[in-house]
This record gives structure tokens, C-alpha cells and sequence, in this order.
């Protein structure tokens, strides 16, 4: 059977066109890499058809010297890089929030986040090469998809500060999984912005501006805000994804699994989960992390009383914080950042 963007035919789809969908929880339980056929996809607009030959990167703006780039001269002038990141957009969750008072925009569960080894050149070899000029402080990025739901309607855009940009982890990258970046994610080159909101991480990009303020497209100076600040690192959040919120399940011991994610590179320190609503809480075992960008994946096993009964997971991360308990806490216009306990009810028979 032939689905959209080869995706599984069991993703859950929010809108066909544009397309966005995620996969079902226990699909991201396969394996600690997601394939590309479960990889969640947002988009704002149509999926631009581009030409890998036509497509050129501009560099302009705070640099000595504005470039142009072909994907022949990306690839052949700058070193090649590989690693592997989690890509998680800010709306995760959202349905969680909408328990709490309704909120526009699509209803992700938690599955609006994927990890992938990404392949591609360093943004900040790109930058040296096109020479910073002394009052560069950020580094804006646009690309050719038509975005609907801005107004007016405009290309996408995001920006992210000089300091990430100079980071060695954020990509400009051709690859994914070991493969060519698929379309649908981008092609024929797109940005990676590890730990930061998926919305940075901007597909199908051709124009690169170097400037002394943050982008003033939509998707930066309007959207992926929160109380009137610009949505950047993301904060450390996890999920049940096996067995799924309302399954039923038999007594005994069962194995719970799921993911917790540290935005900014900060690191998982620890999972806890507990089965009295948080009175007692109790250790997961926590995956070695693939990575310093990337997601941990945990589990644990319960002895599950027969009844109803509601399982709750908090991850912490490296700096100390830690997930606060409800989604009401957090509730905001967009809905955005649900980075609330993960909870999951299961009828145990
Ligand atoms: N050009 C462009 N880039 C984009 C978007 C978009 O709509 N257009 N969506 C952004 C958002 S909101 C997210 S969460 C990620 C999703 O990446 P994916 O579709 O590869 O999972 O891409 C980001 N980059
Ligand atoms: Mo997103």
C-alpha cells in the first residue's frame, strides 16, 4: 500500500494537506531510532517540489563576503558531519493542554517528536566562510513553502541566536538516517537546531541572512511565542508511549516504556515514575543516551493492581529542573511546551 510521503499507514494523520501527522505511541517504542516512515511531520504549507540542481543557498547580510552555494558546493567544500538528534516540536502535547481549555491547532499527542541521525555541513563553517561581520547576532533562515496559516501568508522562517549558530551541533543536512533527506523533511537541504524547538530547525531552506535582531517572519516575531518571549531551547519533557493511555491490560507485572527528552543539551539525570497519583515515586531504568542531542528512552516494570489505574512519569534533567505536575499549570493560547507529568490510565483486568 502506497501512503502519503511513505509514511506507516498507521500514522495518525491531523490535516492531509497540509500534511501533518504523528505516529502512534508504541510505534516510537521499535527502536531508539525512529525510521523515516514514523517520523512525525509538521508542516505549515505545501511541500515545495524543488529541483536538487536549481536550488542555491544564499549567505548574506552581517558577512564579508555574501555567498551562493549550489548542494555540489555545499557538499564539496565544507567537511562532512553526522549526528544524531532529536527533533521535537513545540505543539507536543498539545492535546493535554486542550483537557484544560480548548486551544487551536492541531491536537499532537506526544509522538510530534523523532530522533534521526542527520548528515550535513556545520552552519558555522558556512558562516566562516562568508566572514561575520563584528555586530552579527543573530542568524535568520527562510525558505521556499508558502506557510497558510501566517499573516500574511509568507515563506517559513525562524531565527536563532549567533551563539547556537556557532555551535557545532546545528546542521545544514543533506541526510538522514544514512539515507538522502526525504522530501516531505526537507530536501534538498534543511536546518537541524539540536535541543531547540522543531520550528527552528527550518526545511527546504535556500536564504541565510546574518543580522543584529531576531527574524521578523511570523513563525519568529509572532508564533512560538510564550508569554511574549521567543521559544528557543526545549524544555525537558517525557512521554508513556507503551502501553498506550486507556489500553487494557492484564495484572502483574507489566513492562511501561516511553521517553524523556532534556532540551539544550542538558541531559537526562533521571526518570521517576509513580502509581499513587505522586506520593511515592520510584526509579525507571533510563537508556544510555544516544547522544548529547538526543532523547533517552526508559522503562520500567509495574505490578499492576486490577482496577483503574494511572501511572505517572517525570523526567529531570542535567541543570535540575524537573517536569511540573499538570498541564493547567501551563496552559497558554497556543498551546505550546505541555511539558506536564506524563500520565497514562489503564483498566487492568
Ligand atoms: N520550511 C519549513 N520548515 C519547517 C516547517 C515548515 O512548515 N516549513 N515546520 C517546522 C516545525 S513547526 C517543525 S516541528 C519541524 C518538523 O520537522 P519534520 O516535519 O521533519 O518532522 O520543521 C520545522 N521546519
Ligand atoms: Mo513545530
Amino acid at each position: 500500500m502506497t501512503t502519503m510521503w511513505d509514511k506507516r499507514a498507521d500514522m495518525i494523520v491531523h490535516e492531509l494537506e497540509p500534511f501533518n501527522a504523528e505516529p502512534t505511541p508504541s510505534v516510537l517504542t521499535l527502536s531508539p531510532m525512529t525510521s523515516a516512515d514514523a517520523f512525525y511531520v509538521r508542516n505549515h504549507g505545501q511541500v515545495p517540489e524543488l529541483d536538487p540542481l536549481a536550488w542555491r543557498l544564499s549567505v548574506r547580510g552581517l558577512v564579508g563576503r555574501p555567498l551562493t552555494l549550489s548542494l555540489a558546493q555545499l557538499r564539496d567544500q565544507f567537511e562532512h558531519h553526522r549526528l544524531i538528534a532529536t527533533m521535537q516540536c513545540a505543539g507536543n502535547g498539545r492535546s493535554g493542554l486542550s483537557q484544560v481549555r480548548a486551544v487551536p491547532g492541531h491536537p499532537w499527542r506526544r509522538g510530534a517528536t523523532a530522533t534521526a541521525t542527520w548528515t550535513g555541513a556545520r552552519l558555522r563553517d558556512v558562516l566562516a566562510a562568508a566572514g561575520l561581520d563584528a555586530d552579527a547576532g543573530h542568524v535568520a533562515f527562510e525558505a521556499s513553502d508558502v506557510a497558510v496559516d501566517a499573516s500574511p501568508p509568507q515563506g517559513f522562517g525562524a531565527s536563532i541566536p549567533l551563539a547556537k549558530a556557532m555551535s557545532e551541533e546545528v546542521l545544514l543536512a543533506w541526510g538522514m538516517n544514512g539515507g538522502p533527506l526525504p522530501v516531505v523533511h526537507g530536501a534538498p537541504v534543511r536546518v537541524v537546531v539540536p535541543g531547540y524547538i522543531g520550528a527552528r530547525s527550518v526545511k527546504w531552506v535556500d536564504r541565510i541572512t546574518v543580522q543584529d535582531h531576531s527574524s521578523a517572519n511570523y513563525f519568529q516575531s509572532v508564533a512560538y511565542r510564550l508569554e511574549g518571549q521567543e521559544l528557543g531551547p526545549i524544555a525537558v519533557n517525557s512521554a508513556i508511549l507503551a502501553p498506550d493511555d486507556g489500553d487494557r491490560v492484564p495484572a502483574g507485572p507489566t513492562v511501561i516504556a516511553g521517553y524523556a527528552m532534556a532540551g539544550d543539551g542538558r541531559g537526562i539525570a533521571r526518570v521517576e515514575f509513580s502509581l499513587d497519583g505522586g506520593r511515592r515515586w520510584h526509579q525507571a531504568e533510563v537508556d544510555d543516551q544516544l547522544g548529547r542531542w538526543s532523547w533517552c528512552r526508559w522503562s520500567f516494570t509495574a505490578d499492576l493492581p486490577p482496577g483503574e489505574v494511572e501511572v505517572v512519569v517525570r523526567a529531570w534533567d542535567g541543570a535540575g529542573d524537573a517536569q511540573p505536575e499538570h498541564a493547567a499549570q501551563l496552559w497558554n493560547p497556543k498551546g505550546y511546551a505541555n511539558n506536564s507529568w506524563a500520565r497514562a490510565r489503564y483498566v487492568v483486568a
